[in-house]
C-alpha cells in the first residue's frame, strides 16, 4: 500500500498536512512539522503584512467533540514566513496569507509574486475571528473582483481557503467564481465561524474576544467539511485540486474525505488534543483500511463516493 500524492506537479508519501494555525507559527513549531513522519506536506500559519499579536486570551477552548478558537490572526508577518518557505528543504510546503482587507491581498502577493519564492501559497478568504471584519468568501462578489485583480499579475501557484457553505446554491456561486481563475487549489473548510460554547458552571463564554463567539472545529464538524469537499469537487475544474480540511479524528474519517474527492487531508483540532504523533496512527488506521477493502493506492478511491 501507497499513500502517495501530489502536491502542484511533486509527489509526496503522505496525503496528511496540519491545518493551518495548528502548530505552524513559531520556526521551532515548523522545524517540528519538518520533521514529522507520515506528514506529507505543511502549511504556514496564515501571516499578514505585518507581525500580529492576535486576539487577547483565552483564545483556544478544547470542546468535548471538538474546539473553540479566536486566536485573530497572531503570526509573525509574511517576511518570516516567505523567508522560510523560500529555504525549507525538508518537506514540501505551502505558505498560507490572509487577506485581512482586499488591498492587504493584492499588496501580499505582490510581495510574493516579486520574491525568489515559486511554491504553493494558499490565500486565506475565511478567517472568521477579525474583529469588525467579515469573511471575504462569503461575498462572492468582492471575491471575484479580488481574484480578478491577483490574477491581473499573479503568475505562481495560489490556492485559495474556503469558510464552510451550507447550501447549494452557494456551492453553485463560489464555484462559478472560482473556475473562472487559473488556481492550483482549493483548501475546504475553515473552521465553522461564529460559534458559541457555553461553560454551565461559570455561565461564561469560552474565548474572550468577540463576546466568545469563535471559530469550531474537530469531529463535531466532519459532515460539513465532507459535504464541502464533495460538492466543491462535483463543481470546480479538474485542475483545481482539493485539499479536504475538516473534523477528521481517525483514518476512517481520512478516507471519508479522499472518498469526497480530496487530493489531501488536513488535520487541526485533533493535532492540538493529541500531539504530532496523532499523524502515525491517523496513516496506520488509512492503511488498514485500503487493506481491508483491497486498495493499493489513493487514487483507487479518490472522488468514488457511491450515492444511493
Ligand atoms: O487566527 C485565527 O483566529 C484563525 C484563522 Br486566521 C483562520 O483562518 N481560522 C481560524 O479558525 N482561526
Amino acid at each position: 500500500i501507497n499513500l502517495q500524492a501530489t502536491l502542484l506537479d511533486q509527489t509526496i508519501d503522505s496525503p496528511f498536512l496540519n491545518a493551518s494555525g495548528v502548530h505552524c507559527q513559531t520556526q521551532e513549531e515548523l522545524d517540528d512539522l519538518a520533521q514529522t513522519k507520515n506528514l506529507g506536506a505543511l502549511v504556514t500559519k496564515s501571516a499578514t503584512l505585518q507581525v500580529r499579536e492576535g486576539n487577547p486570551n483565552p483564545r483556544y477552548y478544547d470542546l468535548p467533540a471538538g474546539s473553540i478558537n479566536s486566536m485573530g490572526l497572531p503570526n509573525l508577518g509574511y517576511e518570516f514566513y516567505l523567508d522560510y518557505v523560500t529555504k525549507a528543504d525538508k518537506k514540501p510546503t505551502i505558505l498560507s496569507v490572509a487577506a485581512l482587507s482586499a488591498a492587504d491581498a493584492i499588496t501580499l502577493l505582490k510581495k510574493i509574486q516579486a520574491s525568489d519564492y515559486e511554491g504553493p501559497t494558499e490565500l486565506n478568504l475565511s478567517c472568521p475571528n477579525i474583529v469588525g471584519e467579515p469573511q471575504l468568501a462569503y461575498d462572492f462578489e468582492n471575491t471575484d473582483k479580488v481574484l480578478a485583480e491577483v490574477f491581473s499579475f499573479y503568475t505562481k501557484p495560489l490556492g485559495v481557503k474556503l469558510p464552510p457553505y451550507f447550501d447549494l446554491v452557494h456551492f453553485d456561486k463560489i464555484s462559478a467564481v472560482l473556475n473562472k481563475y487559473p488556481l492550483t487549489h482549493v483548501n475546504t473548510i475553515n473552521s465553522v465561524g461564529n460559534g458559541l460554547w457555553v461553560d454551565i458552571e461559570t455561565e461564561q463564554v469560552v474565548t474572550k474576544a468577540k463576546g466568545g463567539f469563535g471559530g469550531v472545529g474537530g469531529a463535531m464538524v466532519l459532515p460539513t467539511a465532507l459535504a464541502n469537499v464533495r460538492a466543491l469537487r462535483q463543481r470546480l475544474n479538474p485542475s483545481i485540486k482539493i485539499m479536504g480540511t475538516g473534523g477528521v479524528t481517525t483514518g476512517a474519517d481520512a478516507f471519508a474525505h479522499i472518498l469526497c474527492g480530496a487530493e489531501l487531508v488536513s488535520v487541526g483540532t485533533q493535532v492540538i488534543k493529541e500531539g504530532l504523533g496523532a499523524y502515525d496512527r491517523l496513516t496506520a488506521e488509512l492503511k488498514e483500511i485500503m487493506a481491508a477493502k483491497g486498495y493499493t493506492s489513493l487514487s483507487d478511491f479518490r472522488g468514488k463516493l457511491k450515492e444511493l
